[in-house]
């Protein structure tokens, strides 16, 4: 039996008023800062900085509004030495957010909603994550039909990445992310999860982002509050470690910390 390392925890701190999964509790530079203090006291490898809600249905958030909201907070996470991704589709975030401190550009849209973003990414050095997207929240409903989802997320994203690698992002600075709940329903996220490996054999790094979505709230009880999907998503995050995810982006630290220990106790349980 081959020893896996376990998947970096990325902690999720939201800098916006509207995000479905925590309500928008850390609108606010100072609570966003010790947030992200508190995910890496919990046993955060990193933390994703936001400042724009993608939930389905949100509406885009002002490019000045997204400097403002996220800079501050990366400066000072980054100055603490904390890892730092930064979670934009606008090429010019994530060049602020890399001048900044950030180490990562976290981009939902893999480089297509905004042009510039390839040679920004490619400009900055930075690690970037391609997530497979297909269009803005506002009408990613309407876009999730396949006739075989993990193959075309595949494809699609490998699209991505020779258009990335064209514009001068080094291959090994890339992450692929099969973007769970973004043009996807619920069963297509299974789907993609049950068959990651085929994500993982473009030989990229596999960044897994389940954490709170609709997909699971639907395993649970009508009504039942967010923080419910806490349980569900560190069980995915033990199935994606046990999958060979690079990564795992989370809100509930904590749980997802203690799911992965239980794996790499299970796993050092295989070595005798
Ligand atoms: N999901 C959200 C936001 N950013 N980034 C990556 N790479 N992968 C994801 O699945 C992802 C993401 C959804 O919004 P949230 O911040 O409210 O969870």
């Amino acid at each position: 039996m081959t020893e896996r390392a376990l998947p970096l925890v990325m902690g999720v701190v939201n800098v916006t008023p509207d995000s479905f999964s925590d309500g928008g509790r850390w609108f606010d530079a100072e609570a966003a800062i010790a947030h992200g203090v508190e995910l890496v006291a919990q046993g955060a490898d990193l933390v994703d900085v936001g400042g724009e809600s993608t939930r389905p249905g949100a509406a885009r958030v002002e490019p000045e509004e997204e400097l403002r909201r996220v800079v501050p907070v990366i400066r000072e996470l980054a100055g603490r030495g904390i890892r730092v991704s930064v979670d934009t589709m606008r090429a010019a975030t994530a060049a602020a957010a890399v001048e900044a401190g950030a180490e990562i550009i976290n981009d939902v849209s893999a480089g297509l909603a905004d042009e510039a973003m390839a040679e920004i990414a490619a400009a900055t050095g930075a690690r970037y994550v391609a997530m497979h997207w297909r269009g803005h929240s506002d009408r990613m409903d309407a876009l999730a039909e396949y006739a075989d989802v993990a193959r075309e997320v595949r494809d699609e994203l490998s699209a991505r990445v020779d258009a990335l690698v064209a514009a001068g992002v080094a291959a090994d600075r890339l992450i692929l992310d099969p973007g769970l709940g973004f043009a996807k329903r619920g069963e297509q996220n299974w789907e993609l999860l049950a068959r990651l490996d085929e994500l993982q054999a473009l030989g990229f790094p596999v960044l897994v982002g389940a954490s709170r979505k609709r997909f699971l709230g639907a395993m649970l009880p009508e009504g039942a509050p967010v923080e419910e999907r806490d349980l569900p998503t560190a069980v995915v995050s033990a199935l994606s470690a046990e999958a060979g995810a690079w990564a795992v982006r989370v809100h509930d630290v904590v749980a997802t910390r203690r799911a992965l220990d239980v794996v790499g106790a299970w796993q050092s349980g295989r070595r005798g």
